[in-house]
């Protein structure tokens, strides 16, 4: 008989997750995965003015606003027939980077890092200096007598009590937990510069006031470049001398993690950051990577199955439709998440999709020559990447990537030049917006009916990644992540949430 466990809820991710598992000889051998809340953005949506759309979807989620912003002006603009100015398409860019940035520092220092880190190591600081492992290391030989400073009265006395500790196996090098620790600290100081970054085009953030169909209503001024840049590179200098090379560190430290958690054989990626000169090329391409294939994007090939999921419309055959009739009762339903599916298959969506994607697509380009390094340097080969700390590092280089690309975006920005273009809504239209968010492929879909909402239907990246089973009884990208995955402990199953963190669950955008 499986063992049977429950993690309810899953803590250090956005919104209410649930997993339940089975295990036989200490493996997963099956796993399901229940979005548990019900928000209706969908329904409130109907009837209301369309230039409401893209300011109510961006309350879906406080951490990717601005990517639901950009769908629901590109999904109006395709309605509309817009086209947004050279600035708009630029300061986007930039905004949506930093969004980007933002939140996967989040994730990693913040989220996921218990996981790996040990917190009760910071018991052994004395308080000092940036230079941690050599301040201990002197300590310990009794070197360093000059620095009366070592033992300030804030320092921590004693330990934290054993209940902070998560019993995971972590690294005995006590050098490897205290510079982390501070990073993480230091992690929060660099989210608020990037919502600092992004608030000059966005008016404000959380919740950009300034993304519209049509660009951008914010102005582009020269004080407004300086400042861009001036944060940016305090953002790449942590990217660069923390995030990136501490997500190899934590590779290092834990080899197994390349072989968890696998899941998907399938990739998708919309494709984002368009280059705004020419709009013909993008940083991360859209694709399709199946069983090893890849193939263009279409969007017609997305469906979304209903049958475990607390819906009682029929399975829809496209999104576009905008059926969603929620029914809480339902029997055999386990989640308030959809299982969206591209082709009827399962697919995987997020950095790592957009790396996968990108390297076949475009071997020499930033991603691809970034990854050769990053594995050459762990000696790894590519297919280790489809793993647990696959994604981490995944985030980590995304990071890096976009960051050096804002530098050319925001050199482009002409200022003074328009953002924007007017919009006049017609009465009849329709219209979808494909683009990436932090966890993967979001899409939109609207349709206008005498100049109101008709029906507006979402497909977010935590929908793809957290479905339940589909009509088939096929499990979900999580799910399938989940299968196989060891658990030495049954009483502190790190390694399930390990597993689930790596994905950067969102229930929040996932129920929508
Ligand atoms: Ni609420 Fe979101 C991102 C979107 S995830 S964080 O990234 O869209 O489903």
């Amino acid at each position: 008989m499986p063992t049977t466990l429950t993690i309810d809820p899953v803590t250090r991710i956005e919104g209410h997750l649930a997993i339940h598992v089975e295990i036989e000889t200490d493996r997963i051998v099956s796993a399901r995965v229940s979005g548990e809340m019900f928000r209706g953005f969908e329904a409130i949506l109907k009837g209301r003015s369309p230039l409401d759309a893209q300011q109510i979807t961006q309350r879906i989620c406080g951490v990717c606003p601005v990517s639901h912003g950009i769908a629901s002006s590109l999904a109006q603009e395709e309605a509309y027939g817009l086209a947004v100015p050279f600035n708009g398409r630029f300061a986007r860019n930039l905004l949506h980077a930093v969004d980007f940035i933002h939140s996967h520092i989040f994730h990693f220092y913040r989220m996921s890092l218990p996981d790996f880190v040990d917190v009760t190591a910071v018991r052994d600081y004395r308080g000092g200096d940036p230079d941690l492992g050599a301040m201990r290391a002197a300590r310990a030989t009794g070197e360093n007598a000059e620095t009366p400073a070592e033992t300030p009265a804030e320092a921590p006395a004693s330990a934290p009590s054993g209940s902070l500790r998560l019993r995971a196996d972590y690294p005995q090098d006590p050098e490897f937990h205290l510079p982390l620790l501070k990073h993480a600290t230091e992690a929060l100081a660099i989210r608020a510069l990037a919502h600092q970054a992004g608030a000059l085009f966005a008016g404000k953030l959380p919740h950009a006031a300034s993304i519209v169909p049509g660009g951008i209503t914010e102005k582009v001024t020269t004080e407004k470049i300086l400042a861009f840049r001036s944060l940016l590179r305090r953002i790449s200098a942590f990217i660069d001398s923390c995030y990136l090379p501490d997500a190899v560190a934590l590779a290092r430290q834990y080899p197994a993690c390349f072989g968890e958690g696998a899941g998907s054989v399938n990739f998708l990626a919309c494709g984002a950051f368009a280059d705004p000169s020419d709009g013909s090329s993008w940083l991360f391409p859209a694709g399709v990577l199946s069983n090893g294939e890849l193939r263009p994007f279409d969007p017609n090939k997305i469906s979304e199955d209903v049958r475990y999921s607390r819906y009682a419309a029929p399975s829809e055959p496209s999104p576009a439709r905008g059926l969603t009739v929620p029914a809480p009762g339902k029997e055999g339903a386990y989640s308030w998440i959809k299982a969206p599916r591209y082709g009827g298959e399962v697919v995987e969506v997020g950095p790592l999709a957009r790396l996968l994607v990108s390297v076949r697509k475009d071997p020499r380009g930033d991603a691809s020559r970034l990854a050769g390094t990053v594995l050459e340097t762990l000696g790894l080969p590519p297919e280790s990447l489809v793993s647990v700390m696959g994604r981490h590092l995944a985030r980590a280089m995304e990071c890096k990537v976009l960051a050096e690309r804002c530098v050319a975006w925001v050199d482009a920005l002409r200022p003074e030049a328009p953002c924007c273009t007017g919009s006049k809504v017609p009465a009849v239209c329709a219209g979808a917006g494909f683009t990436e968010a932090p966890r993967g492929a979001l899409a939109h879909w609207i349709a206008i009916k005498d100049g109101r909402i008709a029906t507006y239907e979402c497909v977010v990246p935590t929908t793809w990644n957290g479905s339940p089973r589909d009509d088939k009884g096929v499990p979900g990208p999580i799910e399938r992540a989940l299968e196989g995955t060891g658990i030495a402990d049954l009483e502190h199953p790190v390694e399930a949430v390990r597993v689930v963190r790596s994905f950067d669950p969102c229930i929040a955008c996932a129920v929508h």
